[in-house]
């Protein structure tokens, strides 16, 4: 088998992002400053006050791992430009907050202790930077303001200033697994970033790390990575962004693309605690094994407080899952979709010679394995206890109402 360096994170399956920034005090997200048009100077009201006293990394690569997460990416700049690392190139970093702390270091050790993988997200766009373009950028907060219509810009000066932070992001914290992009938009993609040059210092100075589709992607969109040839600046796997695909993602030549879907467990990326919108853990899980049939990842968000603290409802929802991957992670690590139609009552994952069903809604009376002929199967067992089921039906026994449960197939892994 040829090894590829995507491997490990397609048997991850399963990964923890963190929203975390200045963004936390206002609590109403990583967009406040967009939404509210909020211009850079009374933003930094939030730079002079953030001084988080909870803050423990451990504990949240704890909470990952307990949930049954492999890998962890944390927010260094998101789009308001201030930065958890210390950067030579600003002064707007957290090691010149009262907290004096660069919270990217504390965060890649602690993740690495943890055995987990370490991922980075970037933010391409800057509402900070004085040379990022304001007036009309659709996204800035002072796209409408006509006092900085006649503002010019020094594109390069900000270029230079994105390339050289992630040059210290590369550079200053030792191997890095992940590097997450975010994002492009209208003529804001590709060599605008000058994403060429970007990408070859990424891939010399961390020739391991995998790099995200959002240099010339943006969440709905998604570059060339979808072309059967895709571009130096393609990045290893695409970030489809709170939308499920529908079937396994494939370029334009019908070949598997390495995909991750990342959403919320509430509405919101950032801290938001008027956002009780909550996913519950079983509609979670369902996810998680969705995205798994269909050959991708989930990297599922939490939002910690301007403390640090990772909310309750996170944190219990986390713990369900963590529970039920404790019985059934077999199921997803290494997991991919079976080359059979998706089952009425479930969805299969496949691991080479086992067939993963899971029963999400049970049906009435015996459950029909489609797509895989008697005769090919070999054994019928409950996956967390190892019991033999003579039939499907039998491995469910009694219920109340719809339930997840798991039977696995031992076969020649052919089901055609
Ligand atoms: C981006 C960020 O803007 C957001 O704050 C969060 O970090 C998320 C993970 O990524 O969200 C996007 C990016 C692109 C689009 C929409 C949301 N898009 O192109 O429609």
């Amino acid at each position: 088998m040829n090894s590829k360096k995507t491997d490990w994170f397609c048997d991850a399956r399963f990964g923890m992002f963190i929203h975390w920034g200045l963004y936390a005090i206002p609590g109403q997200g990583e967009w406040y400053m967009s939404f509210d048009r909020v211009n850079a100077k009374d933003y930094e009201k939030y730079f002079n006050e953030f001084n988080p006293q909870e803050f423990d990394p451990r504990q949240w690569a704890q909470l990952a791992k307990e949930a049954g997460m492999k890998y962890i990416v944390l927010t260094a700049k998101h789009h308001d430009g201030f930065c958890l690392f210390d950067s030579k190139y600003t002064d707007y970093k957290s090691t010149n907050t009262k907290a004096g702390k660069d919270f990217i270091k504390e965060y890649v050790e602690a993740v690495r202790e943890a055995g987990l993988k370490v991922g980075i997200y970037y933010s391409l766009l800057d509402w900070h930077h004085p040379d990022y373009p304001k007036y009309n950028d659709m996204f800035h907060p002072m796209r409408e303001n006509e006092a900085y219509k006649e503002d010019k810009y020094d594109w390069d000066n900000y270029l230079n200033y994105m390339h050289g932070q992630v040059e210290e992001l590369c550079s200053n914290y030792g191997k890095l697994d992940l590097l997450w992009f975010d994002f492009s938009y209208g003529d804001m993609k590709g060599e605008k970033w000058k994403a060429t040059e970007l990408m070859e210092m990424v891939r010399r100075l961390q020739p391991e790390a995998l790099v995200n589709d959002r240099l010339e992607g943006g969440g709905s969109s998604h570059g060339s990575i979808m072309e059967g040839t895709p571009s130096k600046i393609a990045g290893d796997f695409a970030s489809p962004e709170q939308c499920m695909p529908t079937s396994e993602l494939c370029n334009k030549k019908g070949e598997p693309v390495v995909w991750e879907l990342c959403t919320t467990i509430n509405d919101s990326w950032g801290y938001v605690p008027s956002d009780r919108n909550y996913k519950s853990a079983e509609f979670l899980i369902h996810k998680l094994v969705e995205c798994v049939s269909k050959s991708g990842n989930l990297i599922l968000n939490v939002g910690p407080d301007a403390q640090g603290r990772i909310p309750k409802e996170q944190v219990e929802a986390l713990r369900q899952i963590g529970a039920w991957m404790k019985m059934n992670g077999e199921s997803i690590y290494g997991c991919e979709g079976a080359k059979l139609p998706r089952p009425e009552w479930g969805r299969y994952t496949q691991k080479e010679n086992i067939l993963y069903a899971h029963i999400m809604e049970a049906p009435i009376g015996p459950i029909p394995i489609t797509g895989v002929a008697k005769e090919q199967i070999e054994s019928i067992r409950v996956l967390w206890d190892g019991s033999e089921a003579k039939d499907a039906s039998l491995a469910l026994g009694p219920r109340k109402h719809p339930e997840t449960k798991f039977i696995t197939f031992g076969n020649n892994g052919n089901f055609t």
